[in-house]
């Protein structure tokens, strides 16, 4: 009753912000995102019929709120199987945690994956969707590989892949810019934003335009207009977090330098965009071929401490039985 499973963390160019729905962690709006290769979760789940209640470490320590979520996706699982065993879930990042590097989506995909694989559990790629999504709604984007589309359906959310690595093979170029964990989740901060920014309904309803866009520049191979877009968008957002009150102000001077920087390199004809998560790390989206020149400019820039690349990777899978 073991399994472990490897998942990405995923970054989006249409992004997620908001809630319509508490229950269910149903998202306001759709995304699109990259699955990063490059960073990786590990996760493994080990039930024990005669454990009472689950036992969760995430780089080997506790976190009171991450285990509350994790037993709720487990809570659906062993709901699945017929079954009430506690478990024993470790889970591993090679990359920052909590740090706007979309750990709680790597972390709940491999955890569902490797969940259902110890339980024996055969279910429907949609029903791993929803109870993925309760841990994090940026996690069912990691169940998937390459590009991939998250869209509200009446009462859930529906994803799939729009193209597979090797259909557009982009790197991410990521500029690390602090490493400590960030001051307020992502969930509390969409709550504060919903509540008190004023820019909030606009991006809303101004959303499902930027989704389309992004969406017919990926068919496309566009990526100018992708790039155009993706930006667009996620200043939109920012600037949703700015007017949060208190405010959500995730950047760094290193993060605003880098996005200068991207911005001279793209005039110059170098084939690059950024996109910013809930933390002051700058993603850089790059043609093939352009990551080598982004991730040096981006290395120089004062400030920044690190620098990850990645290409496009794979959905959540199982890495096989632990024994
Ligand atoms: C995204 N983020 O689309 C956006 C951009 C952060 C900024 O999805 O409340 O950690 O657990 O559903 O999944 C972060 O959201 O939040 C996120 P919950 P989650 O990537």
């Amino acid at each position: 009753m073991r399994a472990i499973a490897v998942a990405h963390p995923n970054v989006a160019l249409i992004k997620y912000w908001g809630k319509r729905a508490r229950a269910g962690n149903l998202p306001a709006t759709g995304s699109l995102s990259l699955v990063m290769g490059g960073l990786a979760t590990e996760t493994r789940v080990q039930f024990d019929p005669g454990r009472r209640g689950d036992h969760v470490l995430l780089d080997g320590r506790e976190d009171a709120d991450t285990s509350a979520r994790v037993t709720a996706c487990l809570d659906q699982l062993r709901q699945e199987a017929g079954v009430s065993y506690g478990a024993l879930v470790e889970s591993h990042n090679d990359f920052p945690t909590g740090a706007g590097l979309a750990s709680s989506a790597s972390g709940f995909a491999a955890l569902v994956t490797a969940a259902a694989g110890a339980l024996g559990l055969r279910l429907a790629p949609q029903r791993l969707v929803e109870i993925a999504r309760l841990g994090s709604g940026s996690a069912p984007r990691s169940l998937l590989g390459g590009v991939v589309l998250l869209t509200n359906r009446q009462d859930t959310t529906v994803c799939e892949q729009v193209a597979a690595p090797a259909d557009w093979p982009l790197e991410i170029v990521v500029a690390v810019t602090t490493s400590g964990p960030k001051a307020t989740s992502s969930r509390e901060g969409m709550a504060q934003s919903e509540q008190t920014s004023p820019f909030y309904d606009d991006w809303v309803t101004t959303h499902a335009t930027d989704l389309d866009a992004g969406l017919g520049a990926v068919r496309a191979r566009e990526f100018e207009a992708l790039a155009e877009i993706a930006e667009h968008n996620c200043l939109k957002m920012h600037a949703v977090m700015m007017t949060t009150r208190p405010p959500l102000l995730y950047w760094t001077p290193a993060t605003l330098a880098c996005l200068h920087r991207i911005r001279e390199l793209r005039s110059a004809g170098v084939p690059v965009f950024f996109t910013i998560d809930a933390g002051p790390q700058v993603k850089a989206i790059c043609l093939p071929g352009a990551a080598g020149d982004v991730a040096a400019a981006l290395g120089a820039v004062p400030g920044v401490l690190r620098i990850l690349r990645s290409p496009l990777g794979e959905g959540a899978r199982l890495r096989g039985h632990a024994d």
